[in-house]
């Protein structure tokens, strides 16, 4: 399950990352990590979120040996920004493992309905056992964990109906751990997203970063506008067109080219004229994150050929 394709072209001109470069662990991690750590005990079901589009890259493997020994169900969140094929193939693949899976979207409803069903079912036998004693099951308890920014409060929200926990588009945003009650007899732990100490994996650390789980300063919004504009091109070019208005034969442009003609386009530019590439960057990130620039995928299973 953990085999995940290598775009190595698109990736060869990224060599000069060294993978220490791509590491981002600050103190408030360490302490989440603790803190979860010892929390595990008090909750009946893990909710372990990660990010549809890397279902790979966004495993927290500090924490699986941990995780193992709890009832979890996998989150697979921001669905609706996914690859749907890619997706479609992800999820043969998780059925054939034993924990639960849903492929979500915390921003609206799919499937979220089905996460406290599921949930009580992982807790059927324990609580018909406190039902024969004639005590009654207490509330469900639930934590969320996860990588930064893949959408842990913002799925607290939409399951309470209100706005109980922060969210924003930038990773790190919940600092502490906070319990929310959903109804009468549910209550959810939130937790801050946590990463770990050190990130081996070149690939998966852009992926981290293109995805927002990672901070843009940590490898550039240059770099990562680059890249991204490296597997569009060779993987889903049309939407980009389209959203900038572009001719099929900018698609022939290198990357920093394709950037520099869609910074005009969009009047990116600085007082004298030239391109204002920060500015240019930040755009094109916030637009491949909002969806604007098509549904892509960046973990792939690799087939049987
Ligand atoms: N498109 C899309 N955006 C989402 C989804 N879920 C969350 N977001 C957005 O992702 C960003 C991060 O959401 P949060 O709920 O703050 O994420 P978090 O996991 O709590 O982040 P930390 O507290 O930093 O660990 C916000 O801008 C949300 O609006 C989703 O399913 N689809
Ligand atoms: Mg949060």
């Amino acid at each position: 399950m953990s085999r995940i394709t290598s775009d190595t072209n698109s990736l060869d001109r990224f060599k000069d990352i060294h993978p220490k470069d791509i590491n981002w662990y600050p103190g408030h991690m360490l302490k989440a990590k603790k803190e979860l750590a010892k929390q595990l005990k008090r909750v009946d079901v893990v909710l372990e979120m990660r990010d549809a589009r890397i279902p790979v890259s966004s495993v927290n493997h500090d924490f699986e040996e941990l995780l193992h020994q709890k009832k979890r169900i996998l989150l697979f969140n921001k669905t609706g920004l996914a690859d749907v094929e890619i997706t479609r193939n992800w999820s043969e693949i998780f059925k054939k493992s034993d924990i639960p899976f849903l492929f979500i979207d915390a921003l609206n409803q799919r499937d979220l309905n089905k996460i406290l069903p599921i949930s009580r079912k992982l807790m059927q036998e324990k609580w018909s056992t406190f039902r024969r004693r004639g005590i009654r099951p207490p509330s469900l308890k639930l934590l969320i964990t996860g990588i930064p920014n893949v959408g842990k409060s913002s799925l607290i929200n939409r399951l309470s109906r209100r706005k109980a926990a922060e969210t924003g588009p930038t990773p790190g945003v919940t600092k502490h751990q906070d319990w929310i009650k959903l109804g009468k007899d549910v209550e959810l732990l939130d937790t801050p997203g946590i990463l770990w100490p050190k990130i081996e994996n070149r690939e998966a650390g852009l992926r981290l970063t293109i995805t927002g789980a990672i901070k843009d300063s940590i490898v550039g919004t240059s770099l990562l506008s680059d890249y991204l504009l490296g597997i569009i091109l060779q993987k889903e070019p049309e939407q980009l067109l389209r959203h900038y208005k572009l001719a099929p034969e900018d698609l022939d442009l290198l990357p920093g080219d394709l950037l520099e003609r869609i910074a005009k386009k969009r009047g990116c530019l600085k007082s004298g004229g030239a391109v204002d590439h920060p500015r240019a960057e930040s755009l094109l990130l916030r637009d491949f994150r909002a969806g604007k620039l098509g549904r892509l995928s960046f973990d792939q299973p690799e087939t049987d050929e």
